[in-house]
């Protein structure tokens, strides 16, 4: 019975029995525990970890869907060990909006049950931090900032480049820009000249109901050929499958996250109703939902933001297996700081992060970024990757010290 069941739904979905086995394959083989490379170990010992958050206005608003933002409240995270820094950055935001996390759910997690975890441990890489963070449910922006300040330190001690310890090999990677809602259309489309005119290869506009197909219309009318595609952030439902059937005329690469947030299953309804590829974004939490996602053909792009899964650990998972099902995958961003763009930018050398991802220059964001020097972005549209140890960039220390409004240090008994 159970089996009928099971046959009855991937036909539904046009998988074979068959590709579902190599999804779980893949799957079952990215959950086991990866075995330490025998070469160049490293032995850790994580003796603090400093906390902070900073304040840091924004060069221009950014609005999407569910809402405006002007200034960011940052939470950093420091790890001290043996003389080596690590630096790790929270995606969380001000409210709990994008996601049910948000930095005052972040700092007691880190405090209280992220952060005892692993002062003291000696850890031979960082890889070793999803089980012993395993215990806590979710939580993966605040996870994500410290399992990431490790895998720094750990390039740092191993004297390697970070994008290299995570297995890339792109040396220059490809940009796109996420431009938010603004007052007018007008004040739109100027944006979208300024960046096509900096050399981004890639336009993403911000959709919702009221702001979309007319915007759509105008920039296509604008530039009938440029790449260009849009993120809702889940501000449409299934009812409105007439309305998002419209936005096939405008030929974008995709239709980013246009139904509910934790989503999987109506995505894939919709995808078999539309000729636009859906991009699933805030509904991939991690492997086991990128692996649903792709299973149930709800989308045909994932993408990739390190923080919303949990850490580079997991991100690397979900690349392999997106890799190995040919779908391609790009890396978002979340208005982050250099210390979050630089771990972005070392994400996307891996193979598989083929579409130019939401990663741009520092002053697109910052009067004064917190890491020299800033990100900078081609005439091409493209970013240099550096062979210099660890991100390639450097924390000013003293302007992160003056942005910081609250600190805490927590060290090992
Ligand atoms: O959905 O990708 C998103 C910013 C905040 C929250 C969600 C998203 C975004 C962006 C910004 O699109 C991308 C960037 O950092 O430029
Ligand atoms: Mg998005």
């Amino acid at each position: 019975m159970v089996v009928r069941r099971r046959v009855v739904r991937f036909q539904s979905f046009r998988i074979s029995r068959f590709q579902s086995k190599a999804v779980e394959a893949i799957l079952r083989k990215t959950l086991e525990t990866p075995k330490l490379a025998a070469l160049n170990l490293v032995n850790m010992k994580i003796e603090a970890i400093t906390l902070r958050e900073i304040h840091m206005p924004l060069v221009h608003f950014f609005e999407t869907s569910f809402g405006r933002t002007y200034s960011r409240r940052i939470l950093l995270v420091t790890v001290h060990s043996e003389g080596v820094e690590g630096w790790g950055e929270s995606v969380v935001g001000e409210n709990p909006y994008y996601s049910s996390e948000w930095i005052e759910s972040a700092w007691p997690t880190l405090t209280q049950y992220l952060i005892p975890a692993l002062l003291g441990q000696r850890l031979e890489s960082a890889r070793q931090c999803p089980s012993l963070f395993a215990k806590v449910r979710s939580h993966q922006m605040a996870k994500a900032a410290l399992e990431n300040a490790l895998w720094e330190a750990e390039a740092v001690q191993k004297q390697l480049p970070l994008w290299k310890l995570l297995g890339g090999s792109r040396r220059q990677i490809p940009c796109g820009v996420s431009i938010g809602i603004q007052d007018s259309p007008e004040q739109l489309i100027d944006k979208i000249q300024t960046e096509l005119s900096a050399g981004y290869r890639r336009i993403k506009v911000k959709v919702k109901p009221g702001w979309d197909l007319n915007v759509l219309e105008r920039i296509r009318s604008r530039w009938s050929d440029i790449t260009l595609s849009c993120d809702a952030n889940s501000a449409y439902t299934l009812d409105q499958v007439e309305h998002l059937r419209k936005f096939d005329q405008f030929n974008l690469l995709m239709i980013e996250q246009p139904l509910w947030n934790d989503d999987i299953y109506y995505h894939a309804r919709l995808q078999k109703e539309l000729r636009t590829a859906i991009c699933l974004d805030e509904s991939i939490v991690g492997v086991r939902s990128a692996a649903f996602a792709v299973e149930t053909a709800a989308c045909r792009i994932i993408n990739v933001k390190v923080g919303r899964v949990g850490g580079f650990s997991e991100a690397l998972k979900i690349h392999d297996l997106c890799h190995a099902h040919h779908i391609p995958v790009w890396c978002g961003g979340m208005l982050e700081t250099g210390i979050g763009r630089a771990h972005n930018i070392a994400l996307s050398t891996l193979e598989n992060f083929s579409l130019p991802g939401d990663v741009s220059a520092s002053k697109r964001y910052w009067k004064a970024d917190i890491i020299e020097p800033e990100v900078e972005v081609s005439g091409m549209g493209m970013i240099a990757i550096n062979d210099t140890p660890g991100t390639g960039y450097r924390v000013r220390p003293d302007l992160v010290e003056e942005l910081t409004v609250r600190k805490e240090t927590l060290r090992a008994r």
